[in-house]
C-alpha cells in the first residue's frame, strides 16, 4: 500500500511539472483528474474485494436523480493530496480556489429528492457500509435556467462535456427487453412458463462516479446508466441502403437516456419516463445478481441476507415486478419462492403526499412498453385479491406504484415525524391497516461534511477551537457548542465570521451574475424548487405588504432586509413561471424605487443549484421555509440553513417541526396553522369572502389593480386563481407571515441575542446530519454492519 502512494505521489509531481510549461486551469484540472480517477479505480477495486471478503450484506439504493454537487474538493481531501495540489497549482500561477471554481456541478436531479441520495452516499461511504447509487446518466441534466424579460428561460445543460469523473465500463453492460409479446406454453408438470419476444433491445453501458470517503479508504461506486443501441446499429439495413432507418434505431437507444424530466412532485405521465425507469432498474438487478452469481452459488433464497434494495421514490418501484421476472422467467423459480424473495430485499421511501405527485401508469402502457411485467403486476394483483381487505394495486386500468411498492416491500418509510404520520392516516392509510408493522419514519438528513465542513470553512474552524474536532465524527457532539452561549466574545467572533461569509458571497455572486448584495442588510432566503405549495408567492405578497408600509410611512423602518428568493419551475408548470415572474417584477419596482434604499430590497438569483446553496448557506441569517403545513413532506435546505447558523422563520410542516424542537421555538421564528388546522380551515374556506373581510389585503389588490406593478393584466391569471382557489392558503396566512418578518427584524435588532440563538441552532443541527439518518436506516431497515477493524 505504503509503496503504491509513493510511485503514485511522483506520478503527480510528474504529470503537474510546470517544468514541461505552464499549465491553463482547465490543462491542470484534466491532468489532476486523469490521476485522481486512476487512484480512485483502484480504491474502488480493492474496496469491492475486500467486501467480497467479507462478504456482509450490501445496500443498493436505486434512485432516478442523484445531485452529487461538483467532487473535485471532496476527492482532492479523501487522497490526502489537498495541500500538495495547491502547492503544485501555484506553480502555474493558479490559484486553487479558482481551479475549483472551475468544475462543473451534473443536474441529474430535480432538487431535494436527488440531493438527498447524495448526502445518503456520503454518509455511507463515511460510516464505513458497503453501498452501490444506481441511477441515470443523463446526456442533459436540469436545464440552465437564466432570466430574460424578468422571465425565466431555459438553456440545455450538456454536462458530460465537461464530466470529469464518470468512468464508463462496457464490461458491465446488460441489454434491457422492450415490447414485444408473451410466449406461454405449459411444460409437463403442468406449470405455465413464460417467454418474452421483445420487439427491441437497448444496452446500458455502465458509467461510475467515486463515492469517496476522508476517514477511509473506502472508495464506492455511484452507478449510472446509459443507453446505446445494442450492436451499434444494423448494418444489414444500412447495406440495404435504408441509412435513415438505421439511424433511427440508433437514436431511439440513445434517446432514452437523454434527458432528465424536469418536473418534481408533479408527474408528466410520459412512456418515456416509463422507459427510463425500467430501463436502470432492470440494469441494476441484473448487475446485483452477476455480482451476487460470481461469489456464492446462485441459491437465490441467499439472495436478501447479501442484499437490500432502497426504493427512492417510487420512480424504481418497476423493480419488484422485474425482479419477480428474472427470478421467474430467467432462473426458474418457483411464484411462492420468487415473491419470498422479494418481499425480504426491498424498502421503500415514499417523499410525497400531494395527490398529484403519486405516480401512477395506464395499465395500456405497460401493456404494450413490458408486456411481461404486466402480466405479472396483474398476477401480484389477482392474489393480492385473495387475501381479503387489501387495497388494490390496479385502479380504473391504473397501476398504482406507491401500492405495488408497499406491498412488494417489508418497509416503508416517509421522510420526517410529521410526514411518515400524515402516511398512515391519509395517502396510505389502507395499507397501513393491512401491514402496520411495515411503517416507520426516517426524519432526512443533510451530510455536515458538505455543507458545513466543505462549505463554511470559518465557522468549522470556530467550533473546532471551541470543542475540539470530534464532532465532525459524531456531529451531536456540537451540543457542546451550548456552553458558549452567555460568552460575548465567541458570540462576537460568530457574528464576524457570518458577516465575513455575507461579504464572500457578495463577491461570488456580483463575479458570478453581476448582482449586489450589500452585506449590511439582513440576509433573508427563500431558495427551493418553486412550487404552490412551498409558497413563493406568500413572501412576495408580505414584500410587497412592507413596501407599501414603507411607501406611506418611510421613517417606519430600521433594519435593512434583503429578500432573496432562488429556484427553478418545471417549464411545463405555468403557475411556477408566473410566480418567478411576479417575483422579478416586485424586485425591480422595489429595488428602483430610491424609498426603499438601505431598507428593503429584492433579489431573484437564477440558476439555484448544489454550487449556489454552498455560496449561500454559510451567508445565511434567516432561512424561509413557509410551506402550507401537512404539504413539505421535510425539506433538507432547512437543516442546511440551520447548521450554518440561520434562524428559520417558518411553518409547522415537515422537518421544520423538529427543528424547532431541536433548537427551541424561542431561538426561531415559527408561525402559522398546524396541519390539522389547515384541514379544518380549507373546509369552510372561500378565497374572495376571505378578501371582502381584510381591509389590508384588499388594499394591497387595489393598489396592484392601479398599476403599483405595471400593468395588472400580466398577473392576472395568478392573482385570479388566487381569489378563486387559494387552494394553499397565501391569503389566510399573510398576516402571520408579515407579523413573523416584523418579528425576525425586531429580533436582529439586538445583535447580541441574535447570535445567541444562531449559535443555539448550529448547536442543535447535529441530529440533522445525514449520518444519523443513515445510522438509523442501516440498523432498523437495512441491518448493515460496517466493515470490522483489520
Ligand atoms: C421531496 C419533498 C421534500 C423532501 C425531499 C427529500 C419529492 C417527490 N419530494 O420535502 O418535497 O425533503 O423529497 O425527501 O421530490
Amino acid at each position: 500500500m505504503m509503496m503504491r502512494e509513493e510511485i503514485n505521489s511522483g506520478q503527480l509531481e510528474r504529470l503537474l511539472n510546470e517544468e514541461n510549461g505552464i499549465l491553463s486551469g482547465k490543462d491542470f484540472i484534466l491532468r489532476l483528474t486523469s490521476y485522481m480517477n486512476q487512484e480512485m479505480t483502484l480504491r474502488k477495486e480493492e474496496t469491492s474485494s475486500l467486501d467480497r471478503k467479507e462478504d456482509n450484506r450490501r445496500l443498493c439504493y436505486l434512485s432516478a436523480e442523484f445531485l452529487t454537487g461538483r467532487l473535485l474538493h471532496q476527492n482532492l481531501l479523501a487522497l490526502g493530496i489537498l495541500d500538495r495540489v495547491k502547492e503544485l497549482a501555484s506553480r502555474h500561477n493558479l490559484n486553487l480556489t479558482d481551479v475549483l471554481e472551475e468544475e462543473c456541478d451534473p443536474g441529474l436531479g430535480n432538487g431535494g429528492l436527488g440531493r438527498l441520495a447524495s448526502c445518503f452516499l456520503d454518509s455511507l461511504v463515511h460510516l464505513d457500509l458497503p453501498a452501490t447509487g444506481y441511477g441515470i446518466c443523463y446526456r442533459f441534466g436540469l436545464f440552465k435556467q437564466s432570466l430574460q424579460d424578468e422571465r425565466q428561460k431555459e438553456q440545455p445543460d450538456n454536462w458530460r462535456h465537461e464530466d470529469l469523473w464518470g468512468q464508463e465500463n462496457r464490461s458491465k453492460c446488460y441489454r434491457i427487453p422492450f415490447g414485444g409479446s408473451v410466449d406461454i406454453s405449459c411444460n409437463e408438470s403442468g406449470e405455465l412458463k413464460f417467454k418474452l419476444i421483445p420487439e427491441f433491445e437497448i444496452l446500458a453501458i455502465s458509467v461510475d462516479y467515486p463515492v469517496s470517503s476522508t476517514y477511509n479508504n473506502r472508495v464506492q461506486p455511484l452507478r449510472l446508466w446509459k443507453s446505446e443501441a445494442p450492436e451499434g446499429f444494423d448494418l444489414d439495413l444500412f447495406n440495404r441502403g435504408d441509412h435513415g432507418k438505421a439511424w433511427k434505431q440508433i437514436n431511439t437507444a440513445e434517446s432514452l437516456t437523454a434527458v432528465l424530466y424536469p418536473g418534481d412532485e408533479a408527474e408528466s405521465g410520459k412512456k418515456l419516463r416509463l422507459k427510463q425507469q425500467y430501463f436502470f432498474v432492470s440494469a441494476s438487478l441484473q448487475d446485483m445478481m452477476a455480482e451476487f452469481r460470481e461469489t456464492h452459488d446462485p441459491h437465490w433464497t441467499a439472495f436478501p441476507d447479501k442484499y437490500v434494495i432502497q426504493l427512492n421514490d417510487t420512480h424504481p418501484v418497476l423493480a419488484i415486478p422485474e425482479l419477480m421476472r428474472l427470478f421467474l422467467d430467467q432462473e426458474g423459480l418457483s411464484w411462492e419462492e420468487a415473491w419470498n424473495i422479494c418481499t425480504r430485499v426491498f424498502a421503500y421511501t415514499n417523499h410525497t403526499v400531494l395527490e398529484e405527485a403519486l405516480e401512477k401508469w395506464p395499465v395500456s402502457s405497460l401493456r404494450e412498453l413490458l408486456p411481461r411485467i404486466m402480466l405479472i403486476i396483474e398476477e401480484i394483483q389477482r392474489r393480492l385479491e385473495e387475501e381479503s381487505g387489501t387495497p388494490s394495486i390496479i385502479q380504473n386500468e391504473y397501476v398504482h406504484m406507491a401500492a405495488l411498492a408497499v406491498y412488494g416491500s417489508f418497509s416503508v418509510n416517509g421522510v420526517a415525524a410529521l410526514h411518515s404520520r400524515l402516511l398512515t392516516e391519509t395517502v396510505l392509510k389502507d395499507w397501513y391497516i393491512r401491514f402496520p408493522q411495515r411503517f416507520n419514519n426516517k426524519t432526512n438528513g443533510i451530510t455536515h461534511r458538505r455543507w458545513l465542513m466543505q462549505c463554511n470553512p470559518a465557522l468549522t474552524n470556530l467550533i473546532n477551537d471551541l470543542i475540539g474536532n470530534e464532532w465532525q465524527r459524531k456531529p451531536h457532539l456540537l451540543s457542546g457548542l451550548n456552553q458558549y452561549k452567555d460568552d460575548s466574545s465567541v458570540l462576537e467572533r460568530l457574528g464576524r465570521i457570518k458577516q465575513g461569509n455575507k461579504e464572500l458571497f457578495n463577491r461570488w455572486i456580483h463575479m458570478e451574475k453581476g448582482l449586489n448584495c450589500p452585506p449590511h442588510y439582513l440576509f433573508d432566503f427563500q431558495v427551493k424548487r418553486i412550487h404552490e405549495y412551498k409558497r413563493q408567492l406568500l413572501n412576495i405578497l408580505s414584500i410587497l405588504q412592507k413596501y407599501r408600509a414603507l411607501k406611506n410611512n418611510p421613517d417606519i423602518q430600521e433594519i435593512p432586509h434583503l429578500f432573496l428568493m432562488g429556484g427553478k419551475a418545471a417549464p411545463g408548470y405555468y403557475m411556477a413561471k408566473e410566480i418567478i415572474h411576479l417575483a422579478c417584477r416586485c424586485s425591480s419596482v422595489i429595488n428602483n424605487d430610491p424609498l426603499c434604499r438601505d431598507k428593503l430590497q429584492l433579489l431573484f438569483l437564477p440558476g439555484y443549484n448544489v454550487t449556489m446553496g454552498e455560496k449561500i448557506f454559510p451567508a445565511s441569517e434567516l432561512s424561509q421555509q413557509i410551506s402550507t403545513a401537512g404539504k413539505e413532506a421535510s425539506g433538507t435546505g432547512n437543516m442546511k440553513f440551520m447548521m450554518n447558523g440561520a434562524l428559520t422563520l417558518g411553518t409547522m410542516d415537515g422537518a421544520n417541526i423538529e427543528i424547532f424542537k431541536a433548537s427551541g421555538k424561542e431561538n426561531n421564528i415559527p408561525f402559522g396553522m398546524s396541519s390539522e388546522e389547515v384541514v379544518h380551515y380549507r373546509k369552510e374556506y372561500n378565497p374572495k369572502t376571505f378578501i371582502e373581510g381584510n381591509q389590508e389585503i384588499k388594499a394591497l389588490f387595489q393598489e396592484i389593480e392601479n398599476g403599483l406593478l405595471g400593468n395588472p393584466d400580466e398577473f392576472r391569471d395568478l392573482l385570479e386563481h388566487l381569489f378563486k382557489e387559494d387552494p394553499y392558503l397565501v391569503l389566510p396566512e399573510l398576516e402571520a407571515h408579515t407579523a413573523a418578518i416584523s418579528k425576525g427584524e425586531r429580533l436582529y435588532s439586538d445583535k447580541q441575542n441574535w447570535l445567541q440563538k444562531s449559535l443555539m441552532n448550529i448547536a442543535s443541527s447535529g441530529i440533522f446530519s445525514s449520518d444519523r439518518t443513515i445510522g438509523e436506516y442501516a440498523s432498523d431497515i437495512w441491518k448493515l454492519s460496517a466493515r470490522k477493524a483489520d
